[in-house]
């Protein structure tokens, strides 16, 4: 893998204006570069007053420099963060200067990738930085510091070390198969291999729970037209989102909302309703909605009397429906004389934002959204396909120990112990590098 320590500068404080600017610099030596920049060289760790000269020799503003001395520092090199007024005008020009300097402007993510390949973090803590910096709610931020901090990858490196050690007294009777070995060792490490996959298994529905809370959820509100679909996506967005009409085929768009469910983040998206109509934008509508049944992780299904026409249409879908029995506040009238649903519906009034609260619960239990968040850490699919190869090698493995195969298994124990080094960024290429760090932003 191609190393290079060549000083890349970047603005890591967001476009526009702002009190302040950080400009920072990385590489190997920054001596000259600082310098040309800002006179010297500051002390190490110190917050230094300078004056920030320009190609011109201009002062382009006066700033507090902080200078960390590699490896001491995020990427293991040199560091120098220039933090200077925050105008746009200024920002440029710094960034002009230190290119004059002899930096050269950092691609996305290449601090973050310099950490990586410096050792200052692993792959998973790398991308934890990217996914703190996205994160929209208070629990996948949490989550993603409990994966800064190392939490997954501890667990990880704990599997993979009790593998290693598997495989080694494997490879020894392998190798040395007529040697003294009890008798019992074959069968020791089967069982020992066993433990291993059931704790990665346990792993595994960790990082599941963590990649949804990354993605967030995707809940799709359907139901018959005027059964007030768009009434409840207005009480869950809190404001006046989606037209409302008593007329029947109101809503033909889909209207997305996101909203933030037991610190996690759920996108809500109302409808069309759904009916056979010779209406073609109405026809559309309901084209639009069933596609985004399709991609959607959960529906709630609103219904307002028993009997529906959906419900043979709604008991086909594979994904989690939740039965909302809309417009409760009816109830008393005398002019509803419809059978109404009871029993495995949640029963609630949009329009009076009654038992929205159940509604918000019932999600929240079902997808085990418990803010249990000091186990629990932000995953990425990335993860959970090594994890999901690793925990299948581990399958086939102590199958094979089971039947007294030490070569076959411990070929498999190498597969898995592969799949959760390529997890941790212990084993890498180019390719996978440049698919994670090119997503970061600039300045990352
Ligand atoms: N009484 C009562 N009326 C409601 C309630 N929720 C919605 N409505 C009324 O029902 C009518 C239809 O509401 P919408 O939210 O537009 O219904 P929709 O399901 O989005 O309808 P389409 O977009 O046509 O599919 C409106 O007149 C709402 O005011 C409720 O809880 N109680
Ligand atoms: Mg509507």
């Amino acid at each position: 893998m191609s190393q290079s320590n060549d000083p890349i500068a970047a603005v890591a404080t967001p476009a526009g204006r702002g009190a302040l600017a950080i400009l920072r610099i990385s590489g190997h030596d920054l001596g000259h570069i600082a310098t040309r920049l800002i006179g010297r060289l500051p002390d190490a760790r110190n917050a230094t007053y300078c004056r920030v000269i320009g190609i011109e020799n201009e002062t382009i503003d006066n700033a507090i420099v902080i200078y960390f001395r590699g490896p001491q520092s995020f990427t293991g090199e040199d560091v120098l963060e220039i933090q200077t007024h925050g105008g746009a005008v200024i920002i440029r020009e710094v960034m002009r200067a230190a290119i004059a300097a002899g930096a050269r402007q950092a691609r996305p993510g290449e601090f973050s990738e310099r950490a990586f390949l410096n050792g200052k973090l692993d792959l998973i803590q790398a991308e934890a930085v990217a996914d703190l910096i996205e994160s929209s709610t208070t629990l996948s931020a949490r989550l993603a510091q409990n994966s800064l901090s190392g939490r997954f990858s501890q667990q990880v490196n704990s599997i993979v070390e009790s593998l290693k050690s598997i495989h080694i007294q494997l490879e020894a009777t392998i190798d040395f198969p007529d040697e003294e070995l009890p008798p019992l060792v074959l069968s020791e490490l089967t069982e020992r291999t066993n433990e291993v996959a059931i704790e990665l298994t346990r792993l595994i529905q960790q990082a599941e729970q963590g990649a949804r809370i990354r993605a967030g959820l995707n809940i799709v509100i359907i139901g018959r037209p005027n059964v007030g679909k768009s009434t409840l996506l207005n009480v869950l967005a809190g404001e006046d989102r989606a037209i409302v009409t008593s007329e029947a085929g109101t809503t033909r768009d889909v209207l997305s909302i996101d909203v933030e469910l037991g610190g996690l983040l759920a996108t809500f998206h109302d409808t069309a309703g759904l009916r056979d109509t010779e209406n073609a934008i109405e026809q559309e509508g309901v084209r639009r909605a069933k596609q985004k049944i399709e991609q959607a992780d959960a529906a709630l299904f609103v219904v307002t009397t028993d009997y529906d026409e959906l419900n043979d249409y709604v008991a086909d879908l594979t994904i989690p429906v939740f039965k909302i029995r809309n417009k409760i506040d009816l109830d008393a009238l005398d002019v509803m004389l419809e059978p109404r649903p009871t029993g495995a519906y949640l029963q609630i009034s949009a329009k009076h934002e009654l038992g929205i609260d159940l509604l918000h619960t019932a999600v929240a239990n079902y997808f085990n959204i418990d803010g249990d968040a000091d186990n629990t850490f932000l995953a990425r699919e990335r993860h959970l396909v090594e994890l999901l190869t690793a925990e299948e090698a581990l399958a086939f493995g102590h199958r094979a120990l089971f039947q007294a195969s030490p070569e076959l298994g411990a070929e498999q124990l190498r597969l898995a112990m592969r799949a959760l080094g390529t997890l941790t960024g212990e084993y890498t290429n180019e390719d996978l590098l440049g698919d994670i760090f090119s997503t970061f932003c600039i300045g990352k």
